[in-house]
């Protein structure tokens, strides 16, 4: 328990600078959402440990109960954007070239081609009621790609699988560049997906 109270999560260093995305992502969304909405996430998560960590020292199974709703949250928007933004990158620094060795051929398998695997995801991840993010995971036990979406923060790990690429559809990812035009923002995303890394994540998880 002390330990846990002693643990704090932290916001991770954003690994290029608000604006190496541009034009596909502006400075001002990045800004904001690593500065303020990742930030909270993470804020709001440290809290809601040390209450549980509290209501636990007292025995008290209702006040724990009652936080889970706030750690599945704040530790899920923690843990999505924490991997969201080593997804992408500038495009002078790789964001958008294609995947090269096993990861392209696991999608050429699974979906026919690149391509039709990102008009698979943009029409699967354009079609979230509200806020969630779409994933590209991998089922563990039978080494296949999965393709699907988590509402709200819900980290993909609830649903069995192993994160490799997410993109985040809350209207704070985009709406300030795209306004209401999800479709718009998830065509150009794609200009600065950091596909080195998500060829990384499959290896990590293949092993
Ligand atoms: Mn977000």
């Amino acid at each position: 328990m002390a330990q846990l109270m002693e643990k704090k999560f932290e916001l991770p260093a954003l690994p290029y600078e608000f604006g190496d995305l541009e034009p596909t992502i502006s400075a001002e969304i990045m800004m904001l959402h690593y500065t303020k909405h990742h930030n909270a996430y993470v804020t709001n998560l440290n809290k809601a440990l040390e209450q549980y960590a509290e209501a636990e020292m007292r025995n008290d199974l209702p006040a724990m109960i009652a936080l889970e709703p706030a750690i599945r949250f704040n530790g899920g928007g923690h843990i999505n954007h924490s991997i969201f933004w080593t997804n992408l990158a500038p495009v002078s620094k790789g964001g958008g070239t294609p995947p090269k060795g096993p990861l392209a051929d696991a999608i050429n398998t699974h979906f026919g081609s690149l391509q039709r695997f990102i008009d698979e995801m943009n029409a699967k991840t354009g079609a979230i009621q509200g806020s969630g993010w779409g994933w590209l995971g991998l089922d563990k036990a039978s080494k296949a790609l999965r393709l699907t979406t988590c509402s709200n923060q819900d980290p993909l790990s609830t649903q069995g699988l192993i994160p490799l690429l997410g993109i985040d559809v809350w209207e704070h990812a985009y709406y300030l560049q795209y306004k209401n035009v999800r479709p718009d923002y998830l065509k150009a995303i794609w200009n600065v997906i950091n596909w080195q890394n998500v060829s990384e994540r499959y290896s990590q998880a293949l092993s």
